[in-house]
């Protein structure tokens, strides 16, 4: 099995932690897409909308890194990432959606303004960073609702649903908006318990 990724990107990162959970390791080929890689014909031929993370298992090629993740806790034996009962897994999911739909895309207008814009001499947009913090807020308020009577985002074990939220919440840390994560107490205490997991020290180091 292969994983094709960079170790800075946040999709691949949920790739090897899926795995690291799980127990498992692969082979990891670095697609380095700081010089552009991800859009060569061999990298497009893998991931035809030129970006990481993909997937050969044995010449079963997959990408979208929650499908990855998907595939892996199905495939893999080890612990269990998703919970078998409908509801639950429906919780995990829903959360897996809010990651998708309302978190990353405004974390990732605050991480490129605050740490990898300055990281390329860049001068950030704090109208766009205000806006997009604005919207975290909203967000964050209601994940700290459902965390004050759940351990996890997916309910009394830790899933999928966490991994899945675990490299933007690190980088928001990195972009000096860390406090909207720690001045909430369940999320602060969430952030605890699943970054000090084996799997995510590994993967995050
Ligand atoms: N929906 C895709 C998003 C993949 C993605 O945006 N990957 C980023 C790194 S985290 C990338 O390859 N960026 C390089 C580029 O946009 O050219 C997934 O979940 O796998």
């Amino acid at each position: 099995m292969k994983v094709y990724g960079h170790p800075m990107s946040t999709c691949t990162r949920k790739v090897l932690t899926t795995l690291a959970e799980k127990g498992h390791e692969a082979e990891f080929v670095m697609v380095d897409i700081m010089k552009g890689e991800q859009k060569l014909p061999a990298a497009i031929a893998r991931q035809p909308f030129g970006v990481v993370p993909a997937l050969d298992d044995d010449g079963f090629v997959l990408y979208e890194s929650r499908a990855i993740m998907r595939y892996l806790d199905e495939k893999l034996s080890g612990p269990k990432l998703s919970a078998p009962e409908p509801k639950d897994r429906a919780v995990m999911e829903q959360w897996i959606s809010v990651e998708q739909s309302y978190m990353s895309p405004k974390a990732m207008v605050v991480v490129m303004n605050n740490m990898f814009g300055p990281m390329m001499g860049k001068t950030p947009d704090t109208d766009a960073v205000a806006k997009a913090t604005e919207s975290l807020n909203t967000t964050f308020d209601i994940t700290e609702t459902h965390l004050a009577h759940h351990d996890f985002l997916g309910g009394k074990a830790f899933s999928l649903a966490d991994i899945d939220w675990m490299p933007y919440v690190q980088y928001l840390f990195g972009a000096k908006a860390g406090n909207l994560i720690t001045e909430r107490k369940h999320l602060g205490a969430w952030w605890q318990r699943v970054s000090t997991r084996p799997s995510w020290v590994k993967v995050s180091a």
